[in-house]
């Protein structure tokens, strides 16, 4: 790190933010003391938020033992308007909890797997210097809380995110966030500081299709998402979730990016950057239309808003904002300038373009359909395949290593037609052999009809090599009770 030159970026910004009337004095108490050196004084609580909100700014207090309570809550939500996503996160929203730290913190990070979870989770923060950035002490089973230490020692906006296999595909599920470590005396103060994040999404079925849509392993391998949005989901940022600001304010944006694969040409629409903390790191770059925001990399933005109006934020790649969800606005109030702007402006001209178009989601779900024989369970077994165990099991069933085991043929799913079917019906935990390879996951039980795992199950045995077997509902309704 090169505290120096953080330093004088401080200090620019802070004339020019004193030039608009928002500032006061910081920074003007630098203890000269590395920051590996620091010692803390006393012991709080991290006050955490949801985006779009950030804590209360560090200000001019010591380092100290920083407690922070992390939860990771798997949670059904809402992707679109109709269209339903199960959503990994860190305490319950995507991105997770804004973290605010100073450097010279020692940070006492707990992390809790919430007990009705199915899967085991981690955390790797960008802010650590340690192995896997703490991925390597704090992996965790549902039911499980782990405690890890570590001190923060440079300065800047960082990335958070699960590192547990397969990577991408829990960073893609929404377990990102971004954890921020203020100099020394703070960063120069503000009016407005706004929490944003960019990620990529993956769903089965394509952009707009309606209900609960599964993750796809294969869009996400071909870098072909379905969704890119700010917040979690199309929406978080517009109409009544607009960020707000008045007129002659500064505003500070941070802003995260997740991925796990698109880079973003973040812009605001009607706005030029002040300064901007190039890759959430010291260096300041001024007067900036657009600043790169790498998957795994945040930036922070700083600017003074001069006249009223709705300032859209987007990804600069516009495919993305206008049919892929990356759209977000900033609201401003206050009297006009014609000085700076002439008027004749119109509200949300960008929205009419999409991004939001979605299909009406259809009447309510009919029952299952009764197969009439074998060859139309197979058929319908296919669709719940899709729907339900594709995600993990993959699309011709081959699983993915050290993952999740195969169900082509499978030694383990022909040896024991009963087994199969409850470990469909109740989940199953604990070491299995499958094929000669060693598993050790969590599957979760399926809520599905008799007639349904039927179906997927004959579906399942009638491809890939496997035994050609028909599971009757008769035998499902059987296992029901064990
Ligand atoms: C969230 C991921 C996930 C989903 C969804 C899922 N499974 Fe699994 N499945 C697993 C894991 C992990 C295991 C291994 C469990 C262990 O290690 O004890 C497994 C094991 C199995 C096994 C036994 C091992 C084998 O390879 O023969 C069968 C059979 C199975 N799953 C069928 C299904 C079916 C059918 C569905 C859909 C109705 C489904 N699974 C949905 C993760 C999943
Ligand atoms: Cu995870």
């Amino acid at each position: 790190m090169n505290r120096i030159k953080f330093l004088t970026g401080a200090f620019v910004s802070m004339w020019l933010l004193g030039s608009c009337g928002g500032s006061q004095q910081h920074a003007d108490k630098q203890s000269g003391t590395p920051p590996t050196e620091m010692k803390v004084t006393g012991e709080s609580v991290a006050e955490l938020t949801a985006p779009p909100l950030v804590p209360k700014p560090v200000g001019n207090r010591e380092a100290t033992k920083l407690i922070v309570n992390m939860e990771i809550v798997e949670k059904e939500g809402e992707m679109a308007d109709g269209v339903k996503y199960l959503y990994w996160t860190f305490n319950g929203s995507v991105p997770g909890s804004f973290i605010r730290t100073r450097v010279g913190d020692e940070v006492e990070f707990h992390l809790k797997n919430h007990p009705n979870n199915k899967l085991p989770h981690n955390i790797d923060l960008h802010a650590v210097t340690g192995p896997g950035g703490g991925a390597a002490s704090s992996f965790v089973a549902p039911g499980h809380e782990v405690v890890f230490s570590f001190k923060v020692i440079n300065p800047g906006l960082y990335v958070y995110h699960c590192a547990t296999a397969p990577v991408a595909m829990h960073i893609a599920n929404g377990m990102y966030g971004l954890i921020l470590v203020e100099p020394e005396g703070g960063l120069p103060p503000v009016d407005k500081e706004y929490y944003i994040m960019q990620g990529d999404f993956y769903t089965k079925g394509r952009n707009g299709d309606p209900g609960l849509q599964p993750f796809d392993m294969q869009k996400a391998v071909d870098e072909h998402p379905d969704y890119v949005v700010f917040n979690g989901k199309v929406g978080s940022l517009t109409g009544d979730n607009a960020i707000k600001a008045n007129v002659g304010e500064t505003v500070r944006l941070y802003v995260g990016n997740g991925g796990p694969n698109l880079i973003s040409s973040f812009h605001v629409i009607g706005e030029i950057f002040d300064n901007v903390y190039v890759e959430g790191g010291d260096l300041i770059n001024k007067n900036v239309q657009t600043t790169l925001v790498p998957a795994g990399g945040a930036s922070i933005v700083e600017f003074k808003v001069e006249v009223p109006g709705t300032f859209v934020i987007v990804d600069h790649a516009l495919t993305r904002t206008f049919n892929k969800g990356s759209l977000g606005m900033l609201t401003v109030s206050g009297d006009e300038n014609k000085q700076i702007y002439s008027g004749k402006q119109t509200e949300g001209i960008y929205q009419p373009e999409g991004g939001t178009i979605q299909n009406m989601p259809g009447e309510n779900a009919p029952a299952a359909p009764k197969a009439a024989n074998l060859e139309e369970r197979i058929a319908l077994g296919k669709t719940v395949y899709a729907k339900t165990c594709l995600a993990c099991h993959q699309e011709n069933g081959q699983g993915i290593a050290n993952a999740f085991p195969p169900l082509a043929k499978s030694d383990y799913l022909n040896e024991d037609v009963g087994r199969a079917i409850e470990i469909v019906l109740h989940g199953k935990t604990g070491e299995i052999v499958v094929n000669g390879a060693k598993f050790n996951g969590v599957m979760p039980a399926q809520v599905l009809s008799d007639e349904e795992v039927a179906n997927v199950l004959s579906y399942i045995y009638a491809s890939w090599g496997n035994k050609k077997q028909e599971i009757k509902p008769a035998m499902v309704s059987a296992k029901r009770g064990h």
